[in-house]
């Protein structure tokens, strides 16, 4: 293999999660970011019940928050929006799209805050400012014109309960159900999968479950990067000696060990806690076969304290009560052999025996995942198989027990609550009709992947974002660039400047928005907006900062602002009245949804938050049954979900602590020992000598698949890493041009980011930092 130019630098990262390292990184993003020192006190007002809630993750607030309760990640999410440094017409005038095209993320986000709403003009192939009457109108004038089920609503998960909720109004008014939302490329598997089996789409989990559990499984999530404040209460349960264990194809450094970084004892004594108390390396893909190993070694103590007159181990009178579907689940688990189970897990029968000993001995045992469960072919049966082991033992709705999906965005969970669904059965419509006095559409909408199919075929006519990088986030990017182009109008609302804005529509609009952390000043005062949690519960945040521009609209006056351009006019919403004071939305949605949202302007205040009901919490099982589903797998192992071969290596794409999605703060991943560059492919040793590769050695990687489309991604370098053999791990979204869009989760339509089959080629290019990082081409 060729031995080209070096550019990344490895070293060893040995440092625990959280300490030193993080507040170093922290400083450093400060600093980069022209983050005026006294708002730095702007970080203590963090997720406090009088401040505002951070815009990185959707983990917890606390009632009783640590004075400092945010996390290096958190606190690179708020100097990253307050920055001082900004984009104007200037900037624009000097760069035409075309050049803007060959920046990286890193490079077009850097430049700062949009400040000044923007068309795209063809002759100069630029941006120009435009007011943002004509761009309202504009659009409005477009919409008017276009079939409204050819137009999506995408939604980022950022934006507040109140602008979502108009959002979806907005939609629906129009005439669609359009509304797909990052949700669709991330937890919709939890959503289908938890109301199917136990009759509400969220977790279960609330903060206090920590304090009750004695033990905490944790499948395909990397709390010390993606939600480091969870830390804490991992911390917390393992000083009680509480097991956690951890299934991950990679032994990511928050699950092995973590050091407060708030704790000056911890810091200066350099002490850290051991997170993991068993590390399994599971093969990605591979976890259903390890929940079917668990409880095939379940059933068998069970057997086994059944013939020597023991306590059962099952919680029989649990499933008998409250349960469905049992036998059937028994006999499937009990059909399935060993062999079948290790080769699809790639870990042992004792690994898994050990494993499902400590649940069994456990009294209340929590569920935590992430995305290592959803994004797979099957990641809608991962989830359900999740709880299947916890109804084993009747681990949902007890204290100490339950599910707990940790959500990404931190508002993502909330947009679904308000309406922001495709699915129109999950969405008031009888309530909103009678409400506002229209027609809403019953059709069912677009899921993201839908959208994109939609795009492809050149059968979408229009696009609004609000928020997000959907071009960047989705998979298949060479098809879905090109046809991104043809589309007649892209409008997107936006506080940074990124790739899908720079690749455009026939018309083309850039609306920049004020950011949560910014002081909203309306007809009636200075306005807060309320997010809902991870937990599913509900909190008010406050704006702090002087906005990043004089000339930004807040993003609901954004949608205000086209559903007027764009409705004929209804006596029952006022929109200017919604945007002039925000506690009468939030009446509004009080209104539709009673019994989340009664009373949400007092409510949202309340430390800790509020959480809305959920039956299953309470054992209430709103499934056709009336009970909680045991569900027997489809794909049991044995049956991978794509064919596989000897050359074939399965790829996972991971995110690195210099992220937050596709905003990319810094080539460097601290805690992988990464620098410089994020083209790199994360190998097993014995791989690497299988293929006569070194350290460095630069490749390329081509899918998988015989559907006729060449999907490459070139000049990726080696990095030697503790990854199951036959897997590799690499970067999104450096690595969505291999991601075919009919490689997505069965029911639910999450892109299965997890597990890409590809072959390693011989790179035609030396290692890239470049912007769009692939230079596929389609055959
Ligand atoms: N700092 C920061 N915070 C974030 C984000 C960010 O990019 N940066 N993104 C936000 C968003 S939108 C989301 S959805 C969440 C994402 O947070 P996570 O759910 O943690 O998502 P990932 O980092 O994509 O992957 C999680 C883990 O899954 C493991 N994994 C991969 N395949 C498998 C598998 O088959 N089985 C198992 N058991 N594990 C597997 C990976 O090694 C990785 O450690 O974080 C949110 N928070
Ligand atoms: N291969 C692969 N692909 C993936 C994933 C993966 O693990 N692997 N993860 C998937 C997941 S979990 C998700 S959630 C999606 C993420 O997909 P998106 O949510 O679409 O992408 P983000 O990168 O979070 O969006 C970043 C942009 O949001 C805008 N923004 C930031 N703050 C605000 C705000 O306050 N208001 C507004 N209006 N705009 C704002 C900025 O312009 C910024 O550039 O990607 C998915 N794609
Ligand atoms: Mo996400």
């Amino acid at each position: 293999m060729s031995e080209e130019k070096k550019q990344v630098r490895i070293t060893k990262a040995t440092m625990p999660a959280g300490g030193w390292g993080s507040v170093g990184d922290v400083s450093t993003i400060l600093t980069d970011q022209n983050v005026v020192v006294k708002d730095t006190g702007l970080l203590l007002k963090q997720n406090k019940t009088d401040g505002f809630a951070c815009v990185s993750c959707a983990w917890a607030k606390p009632a009783n928050p640590h004075p400092f309760e945010f996390c290096s990640s958190g606190a690179k999410a708020t100097a990253w929006e307050t920055t001082s440094k900004s984009i104007g017409a200037d900037f624009f005038q000097r760069y035409t799209l075309t050049e803007l095209e060959g920046w990286s993320d890193h490079q077009l986000e850097d430049h700062g805050r949009l400040t000044t709403p923007l068309r795209y003009d063809a002759a100069s192939d630029k941006y120009l400012p435009v007011d943002w009457d004509v761009a309202f109108n504009e659009i409005g004038a477009a919409l008017r014109g276009f079939d409204p089920k050819q137009v999506v609503f995408y939604a980022s998960g950022r934006a507040s309960l109140e602008t979502s909720y108009m959002y979806q109004l907005l939609a629906r008014m129009y005439g669609n159900n359009n509304l797909p939302d990052s949700s669709n490329m991330c937890h919709e598997s939890t959503s289908v999968g938890l109301q199917k089996t136990i009759g509400i789409a969220v977790g279960t989990v609330k903060l206090s479950d920590f304090e009750d559990t004695d033990c905490i499984l944790f499948f395909g999530q990397n709390v010390g990067v993606n939600s480091p404040r969870m830390l804490h209460q991992l911390q917390e349960a393992r000083k009680r000696d509480v097991p956690i264990i951890t299934f991950n194809p990679l032994r990511e450094r928050g699950l092995v060990s973590f050091t407060n970084p708030q704790s000056p004892l911890e810091m200066l004594t350099r002490q850290e806690t051991a997170i993991s108390t068993q590390y399994h390396q599971v093969k990605p893909g591979g976890d259903t076969a390890v929940i079917m190993g668990m409880c095939k070694a379940i059933f068998a103590l069970d057997d086994a304290a059944l013939a020597a007159g023991e306590q059962r181990v099952i919680d029989i009178a649990f499933i008998q009560e409250h349960t469905n579907g049992f036998s059937d689940f028994e006999q499937a688990v009990r059909a399935c052999s060993w062999e079948a189970i290790e080769r699809e897990a790639g870990l042992s029968q004792a690994a898994l025996e050990e494993a499902a000993g400590v649940y069994a001995r456990s009294s209340a045992v929590l569920g935590v995942y992430g995305m290592g469960l959803t994004q797979h072919r099957n990641g809608v049966q991962n989830v359900t198989m999740l709880v299947n082991l916890l109804l084993l033992r009747g681990n949902i709705g007890k204290p100490g027990a339950g599910i707990c999906p940790v959500r990404g965005h931190s508002n993502v969970q909330g947009q679904r609550t308000v309406g922001i669904t495709e699915k129109p059965e999950l969405a008031p419509l009888d309530k909103l009709k009678e409400q506002f006095n229209f027609e809403p559409p019953r059709d069912m909408g677009l899921t993201t992947v839908d959208a994109c199919e939609a795009i492809i075929k050149r059968d979408l006519q229009g696009f609004i974002g609000l928020g997000g990088n959907f071009l960047r986030a989705v998979p298949e990017t060479v098809l879905m660039e090109a046809a991104w182009r043809e589309l007649p109008l892209t409008v997107q609302i936006a506080t940074k400047l990124n790739r899908n804005h720079v690749i455009h529509g026939k018309a083309a609009y850039l609306l920049p928005c004020l950011g949560r952390i910014e002081i909203d000043r309306q007809g009636s005062g200075d306005q807060s907006v309320s997010v809902e949690d991870s937990t599913s519960h509900m909190h008010g945040s406050r704006g702090m900062t002087e906005p990043a521009a004089p000339g930004l609209l807040s993003e609901p006056a954004i949608v205000a602002g086209i559903a007027k351009a764009t409705l004929a006019p209804n006596p029952n919403v006022n929109w200017d009245a919604w945007v002039a004071d925000y506690r009468v939305i939030r009446k509004a949605m009080g209104v539709t949804f009673p019994e989340i949202f009664k009373d949400l302007n007092e409510r949202m205040w309340t430390p800790g938050g509020y959480r809305k009901p959920l039956a299953a919490a309470e054992r209430i099982w709103k499934t056709e049954s009336g009970k909680a589903e045991f569900t027997v797998p489809e794909e049991l192992p044995g049956n991978p979900n794509m064919p596989g071969g000897p050359d074939i290596l399965r790829l996972f794409t991971i995110r690195s602590d210099g992220q937050f999605n596709t905003t990319i703060y810094s080539n460097d991943d601290r805690f992988r020992g990464v620098h410089g560059s994020r083209m790199v492919l994360f190998m097993n040793a014995a791989d690497m000598e299988r293929y006569g590769l070194g350290k460095g050695d630069v490749v390329a990687l081509r899918t998988h698949a015989d559907d006729g489309v060449n999907r490459r991604v070139e000049g990726l370098q080696i990095v030697p890493y503790d990854v199951p053999s036959g897997c590799i791990a690499g970067y999104y979204p450096e690595c969505n041009p291999l991601i075919p869009l009919w490689h997505h989760a069965k029911e639910s339509k999450v892109p299965a980011a997890k597990a890409i089959d590809v072959l390693l080629e011989r790179s035609h290019s030396v290692a890239t930092s470049a912007a769009t990082s692939a230079a596929p081409s389609v055959a």
